[in-house]
């Protein structure tokens, strides 16, 4: 079977064929810059071009006729890898099918622009003529699934893949040029009642049933779409004699700005050819996949089948005056009114490769649009925008089903999107994000916008200041990015602003790149002078310019709300308080602080040195936890009863001793015994204030924080 040459336009694919074998040896992707595909590298005899048979991670394979025995009659081993992975990777081979259109045959092609229309539309595709791209179209019928026959009485899909310099254009259309229904509203309802009746599963690609007239019956919107159905155009003979259809308004937008409105039409260069409905069922019967075959075949065989793309190009007056709406999906436009005026052909001259890799991976979606064209407010269409990006991600089961090499674009994509299942692109330094100032770094920052050259919508209302327009702003009360700031860091109290200071500068302290932190800084002189040059201070460097404000700030008042402390509750609900005690506590002061801590909703951990039953003046005692494994930190306070000598002891465990001056240094509430008092607290450098009471005094002051310690503690550390 003679195998057609590659149209040039293949030329520039991403991928080429490995010689010999079958396998495809992806190269330099055009993804984000610096990565690389791994070289799939061509493992075999060359003279014979067969490849040695391997598993999926190159083990060569020496038996793959037998799995693994125990004995030639014994049980097949586990450890079978070639068995086991065989099965495993042949269970999990299908996808599941699209929910509409989901039995397609597919071609590549290359597309070619017979007439350049700049002044209608500043898609790079169309300025000259002679400009090509490759092209992958799949045609499909809608109700039937994936194993279901060629020639029903169906609505064929038209749907291609221009693999564009600005990108993919998914031009997904049908071969009848309007639809059962207005809004995409009702899409999950006109499918359910086309499909196979819910409680029996029959019929298969098939509308002579109850559910389907039933909606339809119910639906007058329909009716022409109906005519369309009933008509010879659902019954073609061949996928080669079928037009095309964008079917919704769509628009052209030329470098100016300046739209018109555009309907797309694909004209079979074989002409229009149908069936009869007798024909149509008996083919159906001798060779379920006549469409398919006759398509592989007539390009296998070089008949390469061409289409001319056509366009009925019209204004919003043209629109206004004519008696149906040009957003409704249920019309279309004669084309004796507006003639189709003929731009590019399409030749579909190579058979995919690979059917599941390519006809069932590929992923088309409406929203795949290039500069130059727009979409209109058809609510059929706005659904569909919806609908496709949403649908593929549950068929092919990754966000990344863009890097499928049938979905990928053919040129150059950079963007800070990562990681997702089935990542195959290794994108290499730090810039995931933007905006970034790494480059200034010496780093990569990664991709800018364009906004001379990027996709950016129709402003269909510009003059008339609409406010419904599209457009991508912000209003300009947003811009005010510093009052509410002010407002926050002044409404802290004195410690919860030196609080939020020095987070700023332990932050900053750990950024490298000193731009960063310079550029911090003038932003903090907008929220409070004071601040910056606490921060600055901090960091021992100076204050720089204060950076340029979209809205210059204004004093909106302090809001006592935005503090922690000034509504701070006096409260042991839910509040943990650490006893420390040793050999000789008094256990009955203990039980009685517990008892009392407890009746107002707090909780007790009891601490020791150790672990086990301690013996204490009236009985024993069997701590919680270990005083080295629980750090005063685990509490919202602390209270410590010693006998001297085991306080003195205590005194010489740094352990114990940080526990205080954790406690000390995080303000709070530590109710010490005398023995404590002497001999542990002055090691902990803590100095008696409020916040220190006598062990028996613990309740009048209650596990609250006594941020006054603060600035002692902060010229401690
Ligand atoms: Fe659709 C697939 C064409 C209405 C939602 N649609 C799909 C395909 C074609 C169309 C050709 C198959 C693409 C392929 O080969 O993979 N669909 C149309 C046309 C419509 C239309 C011409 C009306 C003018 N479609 C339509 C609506 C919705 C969808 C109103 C949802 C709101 N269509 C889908 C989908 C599909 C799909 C569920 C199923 C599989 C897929 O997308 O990839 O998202």
């Amino acid at each position: 079977m003679k195998k057609p040459s590659a149209s040039p336009a293949n030329q520039n694919a991403l991928h080429e064929r490995a010689p010999g074998s079958g396998a495809m040896v992806p190269t330099e992707a055009t993804g984000n810059a610096g990565e690389t595909h791994q070289q799939i590298a061509h493992d075999g005899d060359h003279s014979s071009g067969t490849d040695h048979l391997t598993d999926n991670f190159g083990h060569r394979i020496a038996d793959n006729q037998n799995s693994l025995k125990a004995g030639e009659r014994g049980p097949t081993l586990i450890e079978d890898l070639i068995l086991r992975e065989k099965i495993f990777h042949f269970d999990h081979e299908r996808i599941p099918e699209r929910i509409v259109h989901a039995r397609g045959s597919a071609a590549h092609g290359v597309f070619e622009v017979t007439k350049a229309i700049p002044g209608l539309t500043k898609a790079a595709l169309f300025q000259k003529k002679g400009n090509t791209c490759p092209v992958f179209t799949r045609f499909s019928t809608v109700a039937g699934g994936a194993g279901s026959v060629d020639t029903p009485r169906d609505v064929r899909g038209f749907a291609v893949k221009f693999y564009t310099e600005a990108g993919n254009w998914d031009l997904v259309g049908n071969n009848i040029p309007v639809f059962f229904i207005q809004d995409a509203i009702k899409f999950p309802d006109l499918v359910h009642a086309v499909k196979m009746e819910a409680d029996r599963g029959f019929p298969q690609a098939a509308s002579a049933h109850d559910t389907f007239w039933d909606f339809i019956g119910l639906m007058p919107e329909s009716m022409h779409m109906i005519m369309w159905a009933m008509s010879d155009r659902t019954i073609p003979r061949t996928l080669r004699n079928i037009e095309g259809f964008g079917v919704h308004t769509f628009r052209l937008v030329n470098a100016k700005g300046e739209g018109k409105f555009v309907k797309f039409h694909w004209k079979p260069v074989l002409g229009l050819e149908s069936t009869t409905w007798d024909e149509a069922v008996k083919i159906a019967g001798a060779d379920p996949d006549f469409h398919r075959r006759d398509l592989f075949e007539a390009i296998d065989s070089g008949n390469f089948p061409a289409w001319d793309l056509g366009i009925q190009v019209f204004d919003e007056e043209f629109a206004a005056a004519q008696p149906y709406d040009v957003l409704d999906a249920t019309k279309l436009i004669p084309e004796e009114l507006v003639p189709v005026e003929i731009i590019g052909r399409m030749t579909l001259n190579r058979n995919v490769d690979n059917f599941f890799a390519e006809t069932e991976q590929v992923a088309f979606m409406p929203t795949n649009i290039v500069p130059g064209i727009d979409f209109s407010n058809d609510p059929l269409l706005q659904g569909r925008l919806f609908s496709y990006l949403d649908t593929q991600k549950s068929r092919l089961g990754t966000t990344n089903f863009h890097q499928i090499p049938i979905n990928a674009p053919k040129c150059p994509f950079h963007n800070f999107q990562r990681d997702g299942m089935m990542q195959t692109l290794v994108p290499t330094g730090r810039a995931n994000y933007e905006p970034n100032s790494l480059a200034d770094a010496g780093e990569t920052g990664g991709p800018r916008e364009c906004p001379e050259t990027g996709f950016s919508s129709f402003t269909e209302n510009a003059e008339r200041n609409d406010p419904t327009e599209k457009v991508r702003v912000r209003a300009e009360l947003f811009g005010d990015h510093y009052s509410q700031a002010r407002m926050f860091f002044l409404s802290l109290t004195e410690n919860e602003q030196a609080h939020l200071a020095s987070a700023l500068v332990f932050e900053l302290s750990k950024v490298v790149i000193e731009p960063v932190r310079t550029r911090v800084l003038s932003r903090l002189r907008n929220i409070d002078e004071n601040l910056a040059q606490r921060v600055a201070d901090g960091l021992a460097m100076d204050v720089p310019a204060k950076a340029k404000a979209k809205r210059e700030p204004v004093d909106l008042g302090t809001s006592d709300a935005l503090s922690i402390q000034k509504q701070a509750l006096k409260t042991l609900q839910g509040r943990t308080v650490g006893i420390l005690y040793d050999e000789g506590s008094d256990k009955a002061a203990i039980d009685q602080l517990m008892a009392a801590i407890e009746a107002d909703g707090g909780r007790v951990k009891l601490v020791a040195p150790k672990v086990g039953p301690i013996k204490v003046k009236g009985g024993t005692l069997k701590a919680d936890g270990q005083l080295a494994g629980t750090p005063s930190v685990m509490f919202d306070a602390v209270a410590a009863l010693l006998m001297p000598d085991r306080a003195a002891m205590l005194a010489k465990d740094a352990g114990a001793v940080q526990w205080f001056a954790d406690a000390y240094a995080h303000c709070k509430t530590i109710a010490a015994c005398g023995g404590t008092r002497e001999h542990l607290l002055p090691k902990a450098n803590v100095e008696i204030d409020a916040g220190v009471p006598k062990f028996e005094d613990f309740m009048k002051v209650g596990a609250v924080r006594h941020w006054d310690r603060e600035p002692k503690v902060r010229d401690l550390a």
